[in-house]
């Protein structure tokens, strides 16, 4: 070969070494980002490659059986490929790719092990080896896998590769949907890829799988009781003599035994008396830690912690009630979005949330879906409620008419309730946001199922609704089933329908009606905000003037409704919602939502002191004890 063809071959071959990473491969260890689950947890970080698929190819191409690297860019998870592209494409949606080798932390072959997933959005597959494993639907709730003992290579390196597409359809949570310049629609912006981390669990034949520590408290100075529900898994091939035994707090509890058939579930029931117990409330978020270990044969096969908390929230005479007595929340609702990272966030932004909402004066939290669980650890430990909802978001009645979307809708509630349902904050589970301000029997079937899965799994929590607040709604029947309205009020700020909401001063009027409709429901404002981007006259839609003005308004309305049981504000920091959104304000800056009081590089508006100075100065828990001057009980 001449030389003058070699240098510019070996430049190309070196290039070609460069652009192709080598596949590293690691071991994932034992580390958890969240304290609440089962032992023998291994985050599988590390370095992950990924792949776009825009053309939709991989399938046909076989990338879950690639070995080469070549295409492939380094990444690591969680990971949202889109999270710096904000164009009408991302937002519609596409596919990609991940892939990771790893080896398993130990080759013994007494052990099974599962894939666990805290968040995908949306649709995910997933290979290991080659071989398909598993497939899923939905984000905001973790799923896991049983990895087939012939897929799995003990002492090699595995590959394990997941498919995600995170197009919108009809029949998803949120769905899918076009303005009529065929921009999709969608209340924050749809990331495509593995949003949060990934674990591999090991399993020493069995194992739990949902874990339910429900206090009940009858009447404030009463004993409570804690009705522990448990499912374990028999993984292995013979029958299996399992027992159930633990702590809560200090107190001893035994769940009893079992023969467990092989590959079967069994679930375990207990009550215990806890008398005089220490409640949990903001004011005081004592908490009990549980421990329960479940055993095979005489070996214990694992370990399951979590925090519970003791407290009763219950509607009473039209007022939502925690530990027998009345409040009056203040709290901020927000995404998990973040510049940089968008929705695959870490646990140093989720703390900045948490601090934020804290220094606020914030008691509660709200999201359009099930946070993640650092979320409801953090909200736990110091004391912050959270109105726990699924994305049933803005799903219109044509849609909502098939079944399908009902139940799945229903089943999602059900998962919630499964996956967080033991942490004491989550004060409330919402069926959805916003369907039709008109329900009809189609809404009023699935918020009928809706409810009455949740409260067979879980009855000492209220089922709550957000609804849009316009006046023209008048008083639904189809809302029977639930126990706290929340009105999502934008007076003053959107025109609504036939410009019935233009106008702030039929705010104070329409509470009163939404009173009288609903005597016996607890009500909450689930959101009010103005959009604020610049400083400008206090008239004018837009200005951060206009939102102090917007904020001190609505915050004096509500102070003169003693029956409400708090007020909400939309939200605490700025988030991506979709190409072209303008929200109200006449100088828009889409994608970017603004009615948040903390701008989306951190800063704070002047509306934040606004809300903070209300927030401090309302009694949000009247007659709670503070932490440390609680009475000895
Ligand atoms: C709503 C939605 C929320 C929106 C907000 C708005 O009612 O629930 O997701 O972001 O209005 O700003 O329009």
């Amino acid at each position: 070969m001449p030389k003058t063809l070699l240098l510019p071959l070996l430049a190309l071959a070196a290039l070609l070494v460069c652009a192709a990473p080598a596949a590293a491969q690691d071991t994932p260890k034992r580390e958890v980002l969240y304290q609440h689950g089962p032992q023998n947890r291994y985050l599988m970080g590390g370095e992950w490659l990924f792949r776009l698929d825009t053309a939709n190819q991989g399938l046909r191409q076989g990338f879950h059986k690639q070995t080469s690297t070549a295409g492939w860019t380094k990444t690591t998870v969680p990971n949202a490929w889109n999270a710096q592209d904000q164009s009408v494409e991302s937002m519609r949606g596409t596919v990609g790719w991940y892939r990771k080798d790893f080896r398993l932390p130990s080759r013994s072959s007494r052990y099974d092990w599962t894939i666990r997933f805290e968040s995908v959005n949306y649709r995910s597959r997933v290979w290991l080896n080659g071989k398909p494993i598993g497939s899923h639907r939905g984000a905001y709730i973790g799923f896991e896998f049983r990895i087939p003992r012939s897929a799995l290579k003990r002492s090699g390196v595995n590959r394990l590769v997941v498919r995600v597409e995170n197009v919108r359809k009809t029949y998803d949570l949120p769905p899918s949907g076009f303005t009529r310049t065929s921009v999709p629609t969608g209340g924050w912006w749809n990331y495509g890829g593995i949003l949060r981390e990934v674990y591999l669990k090991r399993v020493d034949r069995v194992d739990f799988t949902t874990v339910q520590v429900l206090p009940d408290l009858p009447c404030r100075t009463c004993a409570a009781t804690v009705n522990f529900r448990v499912t374990v898994r028999n993984f292995s091939d013979s029958g299996q003599r399992v027992s159930v035994a633990g702590n809560f707090g200090d107190r001893r509890i035994n769940l009893g035994r079992a023969s467990v058939g092989p590959k079967s579930f069994h679930t375990f029931r207990e009550s215990i008396r806890v008398s005089q117990p220490r409640l949990w409330s903001p004011k005081s978020p004592s908490l009990y830690n549980v421990r329960l270990r479940v055993r095979a044969g005489d070996r214990v096969a694992n370990r399951y912690e979590l925090k519970s908390g003791i407290r009763s929230i219950k509607v009473v005479g039209g007022k939502l009630h925690l530990n027998g007595l009345p409040v009056n929340i203040r709290g901020v609702s927000l995404h998990e979005d973040d510049p940089q990272l968008g929705f695959a966030i870490n646990n140093q932004i989720r703390d900045k949330f948490i601090a934020d909402a804290r220094e606020l004066g914030a008691t509660m939290l709200r999201s359009h879906y099930p946070l993640h669980p650092y979320f409801h650890e953090q909200a736990d430990r110091y004391g912050l409620l959270v109105w726990s909802e699924i994305p049933m978001y803005a799903i219109k009645t044509d849609k909502l008419a098939s079944e399908i979307v009902r139940k799945t809708g229903a089943n999602e509630l059900r998962e919630n309730v499964l996956a967080n349902g033991n942490h004491p904050s989550i004060a409330m589970w919402s069926v959805g946001n916003e369907l039709s301000a008109r329900p009809g029997p189609v809404q009023g079937d699935y918020l009928r199922r809706a409810a009455n899965q949740a409260r067979a799994l879980d009855p000492t929590r209220p089922i709550a609704y957000a609804v849009a607040g316009y006046p023209g709604a008048g008083c639904q029947t189809e809302y029977k089933p639930l126990d706290v309205i929340g009105i999502n009020e934008y007076f003053g700020w959107y025109p609504g329908p036939n410009g019935q909401i233009a106008d702030r001063t039929v705010l104070s009027e329409y509470l009163d009606q939404v009173r009288a409709c609903y005597p016996d429901k607890a009500i909450m404002i689930t959101e009010f905000g103005a959009e604020a981007n610049r400083h400008g006259p206090v008239e004018e839609k837009g200005t951060y003037e206009f939102q102090q003005d917007f904020i001190n308004y609505h915050l004096g309305v509500y102070a003169t409704k003693p029956w409400l049981s708090g007020a909400l504000y939309w939200t605490l920091k700025e988030f991506r919602v979709r190409p072209e959104w303008d929200g109200g304000n006449p100088r828009p800056q889409p994608p970017i939502h603004q009615k948040a009081v903390i701008d989306f590089q951190g800063n704070r508006k002047p509306g934040f002191a606004d809300l903070q100075r209300h927030y401090l100065a309302t009694d949000q828990y009247p007659g709670q004890p503070a932490a440390g001057s609680s009475r000895r009980r």
